[in-house]
């Protein structure tokens, strides 16, 4: 099993609600208001890994939920925090909201991203006292929040990628170079999930994937198909491996051309990479031949490099010869997007909750819009946040839940006397 890309459920927690507590002592009659605030809910974090390879672990689990703040309680104490969740994913993770839109790449190691964040605990009842109004009997709820569709995508981060025809002998390159330690055998498809090996070289280092499962058709989705091919993407250079001899009766020059056009059919942009050809199991008959014939036809545009990767010849070349092209490339780097935020999506909404008689609270992706933007202190900004009340149907709803002159409404920070 190799999963590179899956559909999971995220959500973070609730923030907690404010209590509406009135302080009480014996032979005190009434000591005010004591209620705490609510916690703030958990938030969903996510953390790039180079311990993982693939998106596996999110088969078993697809459903990760922060903790909810706890209630406000009396004598003003605050309600504890939600636990964050965290998940960890590997590096080269492209998180996807359910449009396609791209939420975050995680492209580092230990990189960290707070993609929800938890709601925001209510404010207790002591925070609405005032001159008139001494002992308010209510308290904020906390901000409720949803859940969300995310698609976590694994691109691969290698500056280097291996790709050829199965059994050409690309696992073994990469176990000779690398420290990795691949499956290697002789039948086709021995490689079922791209393996990555760190390759040093002097006093360079760089990451090596070995890219399986590329037939004809595979831009097309046949074999493994297309999910391979998104792990090429994000190399910097690619090293063709053939079978040089063509000891499986195909003709290495064929092989090279047919890869190369699955390769730039799934994307032309990758025409643009620089390729090396590794002439691999020189030590098999017809091999020198067909070296000439492939020079001839190919040592123009590509360095060729013979190899018997099986006795390590050659494979000191070819290392020679990445690095060198690596030293002058750019390094990689993540994608380029204007990141959006999950929680955004749904700023519009709202929803009128009755905390008593007479009081009402607004709560909402609008509310969070308005109240960073408009300053009371200054008239306009607060005529156009009732315009904005008006035209949204906010104090329509208002209205129907029974608000009426006089009644108390709070609407995020701001608080104000509803009149009809
Ligand atoms: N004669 C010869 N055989 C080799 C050479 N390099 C690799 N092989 C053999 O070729 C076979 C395939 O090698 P792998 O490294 O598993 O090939 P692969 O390209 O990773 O194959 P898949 O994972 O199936 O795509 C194995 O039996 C290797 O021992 C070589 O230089 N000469
Ligand atoms: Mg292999």
């Amino acid at each position: 099993m190799f999963i590179d890309k899956v559909k999971i459920y995220i959500k973070s927690g609730n923030g907690g609600n404010g209590s509406a507590s009135l302080h009480t002592e014996k032979y005190v009659n009434n000591g005010g208001p004591d209620g705490g605030d609510g916690g703030k809910g958990g938030d969903v974090v996510f953390v790039a890994t180079s311990s993982e390879n693939t998106l596996n672990a999110f088969h078993y689990q697809k459903h990760f939920r922060a903790g909810d703040g706890e209630n406000g309680g009396r004598q003003r104490s605050f309600g504890k925090q939600g636990a964050d969740v965290v998940i960890k994913v590997p590096v080269g993770t492209v998180v996807k909201n359910s449009d396609g839109q791209i939420v975050c790449d995680m492209f580092e190691d230990g990189q960290r991203e707070v993609i929800l964040r938890g709601g925001k605990g209510g404010r207790g009842n002591w925070h609405f006292k005032t001159s008139r109004r001494q002992s308010p009997s209510f308290a904020e709820h906390g901000v409720k929040t949803s859940e969300y569709e995310v698609t976590l995508e694994l691109k691969t981060i290698a500056d280097v990628g291996l790709v050829g025809f199965p059994n050409v002998g690309k696992s073994t390159l990469l176990s000779v170079v690398s420290d990795a330690k691949p499956k290697i055998a002789n039948y086709h498809f021995t490689t079922l999930s791209p393996n990555l090996g760190v390759v040093s070289y002097r006093d360079q280092t760089f990451v090596m994937a070995d890219i399986p499962g590329l037939i004809e058709g595979a831009s097309e989705g046949a074999g493994l198909g297309h999910s391979f091919l998104r792990h090429i993407e994000r190399t910097r250079l690619l090293v063709h491996v053939v079978d040089i001899s063509g000891s499986e009766g195909r003709d290495p020059l064929d092989d090279f051309q047919l890869i190369n056009n699955e390769i730039f059919g799934y994307d032309a942009q990758l025409e643009k990479l620089p390729m090396l050809v590794a002439a691999n199991k020189m030590d098999m008959p017809d091999a020198e031949t067909n070296l000439r014939r492939f020079r001839e036809k190919y040592g123009d545009r590509y360095t060729v490099i013979p190899m018997t990767t099986l006795i390590h010849e050659g494979t000191e070349e070819l290392i020679e010869a990445i690095a060198s092209v690596l030293k002058d490339l750019p390094p990689a780097a993540p994608l380029s997007y204007a990141p959006i935020s999950l929680q955004r999506e749904l700023s519009d909404d709202f929803a009128v909750e009755t905390l008593a008689d007479g009081v009402f609270e607004v709560t909402g992706g609008l509310v969070e819009m308005l109240s960073r933007r408009v300053n009371l202190d200054d008239y306009d900004s607060f005529r156009y946040f009732q315009r904005v009340l008006r035209d949204r149907g906010v104090i329509a709803e208002l209205r129907k839940c029974g608000a009426a002159d006089g009644s108390t409404v709070i609407v995020g920070d701001i608080e104000f006397e509803f009149v009809d």
